[in-house]
């Protein structure tokens, strides 16, 4: 290794020590200070590489937070930290039988990345019988996990499970919601009253709308309402999506989960089916031939969402599309609004830069997320695409070293925007260098 990469090493090394809290990592130091969840799994891959006993407690910590019905938290509370919306008090989650008793939590989760975390964290432990016992405690709760998501949020059996909020897509901000926030018309009374506290932490033009932060309480009201009973909720919930980037994050969890299940003697044979059936719902139901890439599907309404996204190509991460497909694909991706052969641009932009609303700015409007890079960087690299996985790779070493670890990155100016030494950009880069 360089010695210019040897040194931003260490400073992505920093940013994790600054975030560490002595149980988990925070995201990021002054706007997310609580446990999120595909963030520790995201950030857990960093330490894997250098840090096994941060990559095990990291994750076991988020376990320990998971409900009694298998749902794993997007936030797990710390109680030092109360300036924070939504906090405790808003979600009401302890209204359900389900909540853990030992951890104020959300109601809703995010993307399911933790049995490939947890796969990378196991492979790379140096202290073997250590990591056998990690495998041990962690296997039971991915597979209740994983049930979960099988049982309550696929209710047609389809093989793709639904989420019910934009909080939950890991994306909130993302185009792909705007129509079907759009369509919730919302009377003055029907409007939880909240307080933000982001917009006083970062530039309040990168961050969400109040008009969209309204719905987000809105959903999170009729959540608690309910009690976070899923069968009430489903029934009235007007945000309803198979979303492409959580199913295909399942499938490969799946099929990771099943190639840790004869380590400590159990059968994999569940996982790897139910791997194989989600990845022929994607193939099935979520390919869109037109334009050569997969689309997320709205279920409340019954129709695709034709808004493109960078993350409406983590089918390949997931090992989901035919190698035909994966050309249709790459091919978008270079001659689409992602820029992955144009070199006035960083790529890849989380949304087309020519769809509607694009910004370069704007939170999950069309940054660069170190995150998406990562995913589609792997997925390259899986169909054998790898002059495109060597530029992402290249882009995220540099975004890093020539802006700083952000949140986000200007696609045109490369500029850094959102949270200042965010952990997973850290800890990704950290993963893209060893
Ligand atoms: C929120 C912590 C989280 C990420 C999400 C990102 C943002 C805001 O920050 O969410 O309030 O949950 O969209 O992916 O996990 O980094």
């Amino acid at each position: 290794m360089r010695r210019r990469e040897r040194a931003l090493l260490e400073q992505a090394k920093l940013v994790l020590d600054f975030n560490w809290t002595g149980g988990y990592t925070k995201p990021g130091p002054r706007l997310y200070p609580h446990q999120w969840s595909w963030d520790s799994a995201l950030i857990s891959i960093g330490y894997s590489h250098y840090d096994q006993d941060r990559a095990e407690s990291e994750l076991l910590h988020l376990f320990d937070a998971q409900w009694r019905n298998g749902l794993l938290p997007q936030i797990v509370f710390n109680p030092s930290f109360g300036d924070y919306f939504p906090g405790p008090g808003f979600w009401h989650a302890q209204e359900s039988p389900d909540a853990p008793r030992n951890h104020r939590t959300s109601g809703v989760v995010q993307p399911p990345v933790h049995a490939t975390a947890v796969r990378l964290v196991y492979e790379r432990a140096r202290d073997r019988g250590r990591a056998r016992e990690f495998l041990e405690r962690a296997y039971p709760h991915l597979v209740f996990w994983h049930d979960y998501l099988h049982r309550e949020r696929d209710p047609r059996d389809e093989g793709l499970a639904y989420i019910r909020h934009p909080w939950e897509s890991g994306m909130d901000n993302s185009p792909l919601w705007d129509a079907i926030l759009q369509r919730l018309h919302l009377r003055e009374d029907e409007i939880p009253s909240y307080r933000r506290v982001d917009v006083h932490t970062v530039s309040e033009q990168d961050r969400p709308t109040s008009a969209a932060y309204d719905r987000f309480a809105y959903l999170v009201r009729l959540f608690a309402t309910h009690g976070y009973d899923e069968a009430a909720i489903r029934e009235e919930c007007p945000f309803l999506v198979q979303d492409v980037l959580f199913n295909s994050l399942l499938c490969r969890a799946e099929a990771d989960l099943a190639e840790l299940a004869p380590e400590i003697g159990e059968d994999p044979a569940p996982h790897r089916e139910r791997a194989r059936r989600t990845a022929r719902a994607i193939d099935e139901k979520l390919w869109d031939e037109e334009h050569g890439t997969y689309l997320d599907y709205d279920l409340a309404a019954g129709r695709p969402i034709h808004v493109y996204c960078a993350s409406n190509f983590l089918p390949l991460f997931a090992g989901v599309p035919d190698e035909e497909r994966a050309r249709r694909m790459v091919d978008f991706l270079e001659h689409g609004g992602f820029g992955l052969s144009d070199r006035r641009m960083r790529p890849v932009p989380s949304y087309d830069v020519h769809g509607f609303g694009f910004s370069p700015t704007r939170y999950w409007r069309g940054p660069v997320w170190i995150n998406i890079d990562w995913f589609l960087l792997r997925g390259l690299e899986r169909y054998g695409y790898r002059e495109h996985s060597a530029r992402l790779s290249t882009t995220i070493r540099e975004l890093c070293e020539r802006s700083g670890f952000y949140e986000y990155f200007d696609p045109f100016t490369g500029q850094g925007h959102g949270s200042v030494l965010f952990s997973w950009s850290a800890a990704l880069l950290v993963d893209v260098l060893l």
